[in-house]
This record gives structure tokens, C-alpha cells and sequence, in this order.
């Protein structure tokens, strides 16, 4: 391949701090001159995904359209940041088996504390039965059993969390 690409996938469920994470891992890397490019689920499922549901079917449909695409920018050198919930262990196994240095991040905050935030108001109404297949509530969320990188996001900062990255991803100090 061209370069040093890679492809770090952050997992877990809605609120835990996916894209936090991501976004502030991202503008590390970019301030350190990292080629880089960020694949977030909001922004994928308004474009490149736009249409799709939540259903099994549309969410691995989802999973490996971002693999495809983060696969290709990887290739040419780029270090792709993939969140998304991506629930399905067999389906995030599959596809990051075929994606040139993967490294899979579990972004773990307990069903609790996430609907505890409930940042954008989800999980109140998917408790109240409003939204139907909503990870945790009334759809699966099968954790990684053996992630790269297991963050805590009730028990460390986000500062915390990128320096664990970086240091994982071999950036050090
Ligand atoms: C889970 C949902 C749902 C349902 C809408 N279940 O916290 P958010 O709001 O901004 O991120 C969630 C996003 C999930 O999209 P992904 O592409 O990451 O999911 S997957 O990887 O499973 O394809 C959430 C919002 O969309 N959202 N309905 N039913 N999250």
C-alpha cells in the first residue's frame, strides 16, 4: 500500500463518546501533520448512507459502506477515524478483518450513565417506546469481547482518553 494508512473504529453505544473522542483524536493528529480523515456516523447516514434504518440489514449495510470507504483512504496512506455503534460483533470482526492495521476502540460507558446524559434526548424516548430499535434499549449491543482499546468513559476525561489513544497508536507524548 501507499504509506502508513490505518483505519482506529470506535465502538459502543449512543452517547458513550464516540465522536467526542474521535473529533478531538482528529484535530490532535491533524495539529501533529497526520494525514487523517474522520468517518462519523451522523455525517455518514446524512450522505453516504443517507436513507438507511436501523434494522440489522441497514445497519451492517451502513458498517461496511464506511468500511469501504475507510478501507480506500486507508490504502492511500490515510489514518481513517471511524465512529459509529456498529453493534454487531461478527459484522465489525468481518469488516475490520479486511481493513488494512485496524485497531478497534470499545467506547464504554454503562447503559446507566449514557441514559443518565442522554445528550440529545434519545434515550428518554426510546425508553418511552417512541423509538423503536434503539441500541441498549430494544436493540442489541453486542460489546467487543477483545478491543484494542477499552476507554471508560464514565472514569476518565476526554483528555485522558485521546492521550490513551495516542499512546496505543504509537504518536507517544
Ligand atoms: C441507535 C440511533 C437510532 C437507533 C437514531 N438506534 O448518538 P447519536 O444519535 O448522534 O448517534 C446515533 C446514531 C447511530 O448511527 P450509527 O450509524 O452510528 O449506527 S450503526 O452503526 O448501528 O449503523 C443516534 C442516532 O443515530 N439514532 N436512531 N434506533 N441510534
Amino acid at each position: 500500500g501507499v504509506g502508513t494508512g490505518r483505519v482506529v473504529w470506535f465502538t459502543g453505544l449512543s452517547g458513550a463518546g464516540k465522536s467526542t473522542l474521535a473529533s478531538a483524536l482528529y484535530e490532535e493528529l491533524k495539529a501533529r501533520g497526520v494525514a487523517t480523515e474522520l468517518l462519523d456516523g451522523d455525517a455518514v447516514r446524512e450522505n453516504l448512507s443517507k436513507g438507511l434504518g436501523f434494522t440489522k440489514a441497514d445497519r451492517d449495510t451502513n458498517v461496511r459502506r464506511i468500511a469501504f470507504v475507510a478501507g480506500l483512504l486507508a490504502r492511500h496512506g490515510v489514518t481513517v477515524l471511524v465512529s459509529a455503534i456498529s453493534p454487531y460483533a461478527e459484522t465489525r470482526r468481518e469488516v475490520l478483518a479486511g481493513l488494512p492495521n485496524p485497531t478497534e476502540v470499545f467506547v464504554d460507558a454503562p447503559l446507566e450513565v449514557v441514559t443518565e446524559r442522554d445528550v440529545k434526548g434519545l434515550y428518554l424516548k426510546a425508553l418511552a417506546g417512541e423509538i423503536p430499535h434503539f441500541t441498549g434499549v430494544s436493540d442489541p449491543y453486542e460489546a467487543p469481547e477483545h478491543p484494542d482499546l477499552h476507554l471508560r468513559t464514565d472514569r476518565i476525561s476526554v483528555e485522558e482518553g485521546v492521550q490513551e489513544l495516542l499512546d496505543h497508536l504509537g504518536f507517544g507524548a
